[in-house]
């Protein structure tokens, strides 16, 4: 067991952030809600302990910043988002944000500064539990935020631009906090792997050498709601059947490509009685691979089956795109350095695809990016199971550390 420099004060915040929801029965905090705000500022006054200037962006992130030496030298970024699915694991993201913090608090307690300025961000709407469109945070910081999203409305009917206003910010200056090109000269993001693959191979940590590029869509399949006891099974238009024959489909075209995944998370039957056919079908649908070109060939495939689907039982559809990343790979270099970080611990290490999204690949037009992953039990997450080992939590936090005092922000000119 690793002597416990940060591990367990760690586990104490995320446990904290992990009470704070939008629901008594489990764990959810989404996007421009008084959850935010609350959880934003408790890890605004942790990072105010580590030394740092706070700010809470025009976009809704919290942002942290640790000056260096130099003040016209490139910061070097690091962090992740601070919202949650629906029932929700408490180590998704934050570990990512209070990991750095203890890093920083390390260097301050030591009265040590790097050449460079360290800026520790929570990200806001990382998830998109809320709106559908996600990474609305990172973008903004990116320079890449696009302000028809504001347009895009939740389940209440309530907009993007409206739930800013609000939450007292206001929604045209979003995209006031873009950094300027060159301003920051890396971003690092430290984040549970959410999958099987390093505790299978018996391993902590391991480095991330690309993430998935995504695309999710929102379908709407409209029919004739009739009467479940009187219209014969031939002349129903039933749009829920038709939804069902295309979820089908994803799975049967998303199964059998490597990287390629494909799911329908969220599916409404409207109105939703038992004895009425349902008029109206509304799902989504997410597609991703390790290449854009298989991901978006599936995508299409799934468009033509429902055109397919739906002529033939005489329904109409929509279908609203509301995000699309593409694949991102991390810097080689700094790939090598978060592999010299996790061996200085004295520890094995792998390299590992993200299937996952994360802010890390948003950041990627501003900066060159890295991830480190960190094992969780069973791989599981996206879920309350969600679960890490105090040990695992030490060593990702020091390696992490030793990341930021060996970082070079010349190092892609080296
Ligand atoms: O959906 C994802 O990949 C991430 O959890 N936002
Ligand atoms: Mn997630
Ligand atoms: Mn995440």
């Amino acid at each position: 067991m690793a002597a416990n420099r940060f591990a367990d004060r760690m586990l104490a915040q995320l446990d904290e952030l992990g009470r704070i929801s939008e629901s008594p029965d489990f764990l959810v905090r989404t996007f421009l809600v008084p959850e935010q705000k609350q959880a934003h500022e408790r890890v605004a006054e942790w990072m105010r302990e580590a030394g740092m200037e706070v700010e809470h962006d025009c976009a809704g992130n919290v942002v942290g910043r640790y000056a260096g030496t130099d003040p016209k030298a490139p910061a070097l970024m690091t962090g992740s988002h601070l919202d949650t699915v629906r029932n929700a694991g408490k180590y998704d993201g934050m570990l990512g944000v209070i990991a750095p913090i203890a890093c920083v608090a390390d260097l301050h307690r030591r009265g040590k500064r790097m050449p460079f300025a360290i800026e520790v961000v929570g990200f806001a709407n990382e998830e998109g539990t809320r709106f559908g469109s996600s990474m609305t945070g990172s973008r903004a910081i990116a320079g890449t935020f696009d302000p028809a999203i504001l347009e895009v409305k939740d389940r209440q009917g309530v907009s993007m631009g409206e739930a800013y206003k609000s939450f007292g910010l206001d929604p045209h200056k979003v995209g006031f906090c873009a950094r300027q090109p060159g301003s920051i000269a890396a971003f690092v993001e430290l984040h549970i792997e959410q999958g099987p693959v390093l505790e299978n191979e018996g391993l902590a940590l391991g480095v991330v050498t690309a993430i998935s590029g995504a695309r999710r869509l929102r379908v709407e399949i409209t029919g004739l709601a009739g009467h479940a006891g009187t219209v014969p099974m031939g002349q129903r238009q039933d749009a829920l059947v038709a939804a069902a024959e295309i979820v089908q489909f994803i799975e049967e075209r998303c199964t059998g490509t490597p990287t390629l995944v494909g799911t329908v998370g969220m599916l409404e039957a409207l109105p939703g009685a038992m004895n009425v056919i349902p008029g109206k079908a509304v799902f989504s649908i997410d597609i991703r691979a390790g290449e854009d070109d298989v991901r978006d060939a599936a995508v299409d495939a799934v468009m033509r089956e429902t055109e397919m689907v739906c002529a033939r039982r005489k329904l109409t559809f929509t279908v609203t795109e509301l995000y699309k990343s593409t694949a991102t790979p991390c810097h080689p270099k700094l790939m090598d350095l978060t592999e010299a970080a996790i061996k200085a611990q004295h520890l094995p290490t792998m390299r590992l695809p993200s299937g996952a999204g994360h802010d890390a690949a948003t950041l990627a037009p501003l900066c060159p990016v890295a991830m480190m992953f960190m094992r969780c039990t069973r791989g599981i997450s996206h879920n309350p199971l969600e679960a890490v080992l105090a040990d695992d939590v030490e060593l990702a936090t020091r390696a992490l550390l030793h990341f930021i005092e060996h970082f070079d922000p010349a190092f892609a000119a080296n």
